[in-house]
């Protein structure tokens, strides 16, 4: 399976990014890290380039909710990313947030896993969950 993953918007937190780069490869993911400050419309163009069937997009510093409002709008863009898999993590709010408001609104903006404030072994054990439910090979 191949993945795109980086850091949304003006989001310098690289370590992370690091560390899901190492971990996607661990379990066997095709990886193409896009790094740290990158657009929408960059993930969705990386993902047309590299056939990804995974976009995996972390934010650190709390912005993420205003890039992803834009989410519909940009994909609806690109007819073939319909059946992208979108995954978002990291602090997804400004302060601490409750995970209980914030999944449900990420997922009317697009995202079919959200993971506020979970760690990232976590995150890619119900990212596997997911895939064998809805994409059993
Ligand atoms: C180091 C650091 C910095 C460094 C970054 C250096 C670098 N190039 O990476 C510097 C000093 C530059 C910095 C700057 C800023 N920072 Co800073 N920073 C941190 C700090 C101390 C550690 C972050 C880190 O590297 N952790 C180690 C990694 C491994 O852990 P992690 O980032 O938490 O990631 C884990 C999970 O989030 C998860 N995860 C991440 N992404 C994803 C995605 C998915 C899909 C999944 C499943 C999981 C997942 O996996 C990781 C491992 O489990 C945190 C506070 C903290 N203790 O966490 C603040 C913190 C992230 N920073 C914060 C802020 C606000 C800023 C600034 C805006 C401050 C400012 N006013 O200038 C700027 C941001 C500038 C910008 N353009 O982005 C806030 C964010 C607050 C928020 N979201 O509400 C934090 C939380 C501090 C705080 N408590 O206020 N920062």
């Amino acid at each position: 399976m191949k993945v795109v993953t980086g850091v949304i918007g003006n989001d310098i937190h690289v370590v992370a990014n690091r560390l899901m780069d190492l971990s996607l490869n661990a379990r066997g993911y095709e990886v193409f890290n896009l790094g740290v400050n990158t657009y929408l419309e960059e993930f969705f163009d990386a993902a047309v380039e590299t056939g990804a069937d995974i976009l995996l997009i972390s934010s650190l510093n709390g912005e993420a909710e205003g890039w992803s409002r834009e989410v519909k709008m940009l994909k609806a863009g690109y007819q073939s990313l319909d059946n992208l898999i979108m995954m978002i993590g990291g602090n997804l709010s400004v302060g601490s947030g409750n995970a209980e408001d914030i999944i449900p609104r990420y997922k009317n903006y697009g995202f079919d896993l959200v993971c506020h404030q979970v760690d990232l072994n976590t995150g890619l054990d119900m990212l596997d969950s997911y895939l064998q439910e809805h994409r059993p090979s």
